[in-house]
């Protein structure tokens, strides 16, 4: 078992010794997935190297502010031409969490696998994994430091967002005083705090508080009290014009009830399949309880895709939930 201190250098070797990268996240990325690839991205761009960034989808509209965000390759619009020798991947638990791109890696392409999921399996050539960092984020501010650039305003923004949006707000039980050393930095950069975190926390679009509406009407609770759920159906989302990233906190909501240490969205994607989004108020370890449903993530947050239909979905969920409490 290697350090972190030896993965950093490995990585460092890694970043060092070739060219021309293909810099991917998880599908529908979320603040860290966004800024660990533009923060990978504007790291290869320093080191002269060529890139390309890619997602399976798009960039949602609320980090479009961030360095070169557009130049994120969306498959939903477009194609790649080739495929690539050497991958990035970044803030993906498991290999699968690339979705679609990985038909841009070839079939012997060498992978670093930069992360902080606890369920994290390991995948890649080399492994760049810190479990108790609070972002992958915070992992790319040390591996930066490894490296002789000049860090500006970009990427200062680009790394706080990263740590912003995965700490809830510098909420969450993984804003350590690691995360608000860096933090520091990072405003001393003239990162603007304030309006990132307005831009990414506290605005709502139409569309978002149209389907919350909707999903808090579906809301349920167990006879003890202790689960709370609500779902959104793709008829939902048609009606309130939502896109993906509009669900985005609804779940905090049944988990944030008083008494609830469970709280759960179940997001309907078709007839035979149905997202679970899990957050935890502690007791339970929500990422163990993914992994029931190959599925995966961290503590208190994590999610699994279930092929069943929503009425299917629940009660199984609910009884894996029950064992856990
Ligand atoms: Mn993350």
């Amino acid at each position: 078992m290697q350090s972190y201190e030896q993965s950093l250098q490995q990585a460092r070797k890694f970043l060092l010794e070739h060219d021309d990268y293909l810099v991917v996240s998880h599908v529908q990325p979320d603040g860290d997935a966004v800024s660990s690839t533009l923060a990978v991205g504007w790291l290869l761009s320093c080191l002269g190297k060529k890139y390309t960034m890619l997602n399976e989808g798009p960039i949602p509209q609320r980090m479009r502010y961030l360095w070169h965000a557009d130049e994120i390759v969306n498959l939903a619009e477009g194609d790649l031409p080739r495929q690539y020798s050497h991958v990035i991947c970044v803030d993906c638990a498991d290999f699968q969490r690339v979705g679609l791109t990985q038909r841009f890696f070839a079939s012997d392409a060498l992978i670093l696998n930069i992360d902080h999921h606890p369920t994290n399996n390991g995948y890649g050539y080399a492994t760049l994994i810190k479990p108790d960092a609070a972002a992958t984020a915070e992992i790319l501010f040390d591996l930066l430091k490894m490296f002789e650039v000049k860090w500006d305003i970009d990427i200062a923004t680009a790394i706080y967002t990263g740590l912003l949006t995965d700490t809830g707000g510098f909420r969450y039980t993984n804003t350590s005083s690691k995360v608000m050393a860096a933090v520091s930095e990072l405003l001393a950069l003239g990162v603007n705090g304030p309006e990132l975190a307005e831009t990414l926390l506290e605005e709502l679009t139409l569309p978002q508080v149209k389907v919350l509406n909707l999903a808090l009407s579906t809301l349920q609770l167990s006879p003890e009290g202790d689960i709370a759920w609500v779902s959104v159906t793709p008829q939902d989302m048609l009606d309130c014009g939502a896109e993906n990233e509009d669900l985005e906190g609804i779940v905090n909501y049944p988990r944030n009830i008083r008494g609830v240490e469970v709280g759960m969205l179940f997001k309907v994607i078709n007839e035979r399949a149905v997202k679970v989004s899990l957050r935890s108020a502690g007791k339970v370890d929500v990422a163990a309880l993914a992994q029931v449903f190959g599925g995966g993530g961290h503590t208190r947050a994590a999610g699994a895709r279930i092929d069943a239909t929503l009425e299917e979905a629940i009660p199984l969920v609910l009884q894996e939930v029950r064992r856990h409490l």
